[in-house]
């Protein structure tokens, strides 16, 4: 009812700006008066506004551009994050200046040049010269940005080298679990037929590469200084893996398999010292709003010395042992158990029940 009731107000509302104007209009006309006609202090008024909008709208990008430069990620952790860093930089320097220059003289050509009964605006039809400026100079400019975009882009997104960690990200509503290939460095085959059980993932256990595969949930650690291969799944609908200390991003499609690979540069502990923050964690997070609950779909990540993240990885258990038969349990007795037990005892109220 509400999502219905807004737009009729809002409409109602210009149905009545719009009949006040004519009100005015009509009375001024009965009154003798020209409302329409612009003069020339209409004119001037008018123009200094333009200026004065101009100068505000510029004043408000800068006090806003310092106000938030608190809150914007801090120094890139990822080798290939200084370079994307550095062509954000370049391309910033370059558009920067003129946003401020093409505005100013927007504002101030306004002003300037508004219109004076007694002024001619210059004409000229044709100038090769103008032309030849406003071609060439962005034609220049955007070309060697667009290079470099490129280029910088094939150098980041070439083959992993060949000892890069694969680790595989897993993403579904709304969570994300990573897989380590374990001792062999090779990813044991997957697919969405396979999901029974314990084997959330759907790991292919025929396949003798996933017997040493390990699966990991809540965090998942990298070695600083390694290039780690993330391989990206999703078992539901887009989402996308969004790593944004190591500037890097990469949408997780169901059916088919992205992948990315980055050297993570400073562990974090060694963030949190240059941060100034003993609380600081990297952070995987989906990016393509995925669901009620994506906000909340993260995972942290450990970046640590080579050392401690091969003592970490080896204390995980593989997949064989994860997905193992565990007999000694007496969790299948407790089940059948609680099958067994009289109908009426299940905490399920009936609506009669909840009557008596
Ligand atoms: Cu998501």
């Amino acid at each position: 009812m509400i999502n219905f009731l807004i737009p009729l107000v809002v409409i109602l509302a210009v149905a009545v700006v719009a009949r006040l104007i004519k009100v005015f209009e009509l009375s001024a006309e009965l009154k003798g008066e020209e409302p329409w006609r612009i003069s020339a202090d209409d004119n001037r008024i008018q123009s200094l506004l333009m200026f004065v909008g101009v100068v505000g709208f510029l004043a408000y990008v800068v006090y806003t551009t310092v106000q938030l430069d608190s809150i914007v990620l801090p120094v890139s952790a990822s080798e290939h994050g200084v370079k994307t860093d550095g062509l954000l930089t370049v391309t910033w320097w370059i558009i920067g200046p003129m946003f401020f220059l093409t505005h100013i003289l927007l504002g101030y050509f306004a002003y300037k040049y508004y219109f004076r009964k007694d002024r001619a605006a210059t004409f000229f039809a044709h100038s090769t010269k103008l032309e030849m400026i406003w071609t060439v100079i962005p034609t220049v400019t955007l070309t060697s940005l667009i290079i470099y975009g490129i280029s910088t882009w094939q150098e980041i997104t070439g083959p992993a080298p060949e000892d890069a960690i694969e680790i595989e990200l897993y993403a579904k509503q709304f969570d994300w679990t990573a897989r380590y290939a374990g001792a062999d460095n090779t990813l044991g085959r997957s697919g969405f037929r396979l999901i029974e059980g314990a084997n959330t993932l759907g790991v292919d256990m025929q396949d003798s590469a996933a017997a040493d595969d390990k699966v990991v949930r809540g965090e998942f650690h990298i070695p600083v200084g390694r290039s780690v291969l993330f391989k990206f799944h999703s078992r539901d609908v887009i989402h996308s893996a969004y790593m944004p200390h190591f500037r890097a991003q990469m949408n997780c499609v169901p059916g088919m398999t992205t992948q990315f690979h980055f050297v993570p540069t400073k562990t974090t502990e060694e963030m949190r010292a240059e941060t100034g923050n003993s609380k600081f964690d990297y952070i995987l997070l989906c990016n393509k709003i995925c669901g009620g609950a994506h906000y909340n779909m993260q995972m942290t990540i450990v970046v640590e010395t080579e050392e401690a993240y091969n003592k970490w990885l080896n204390e995980k258990k593989t997949l064989t042992e994860d997905l193992a038969p565990k007999p000694e349990e007496p969790a299948m007795q407790a089940t059948s158990d609680t099958l067994a037990a009289p109908v009426d005892t299940l905490a399920v109220p009936t609506a009669g029940a909840a009557h008596s």
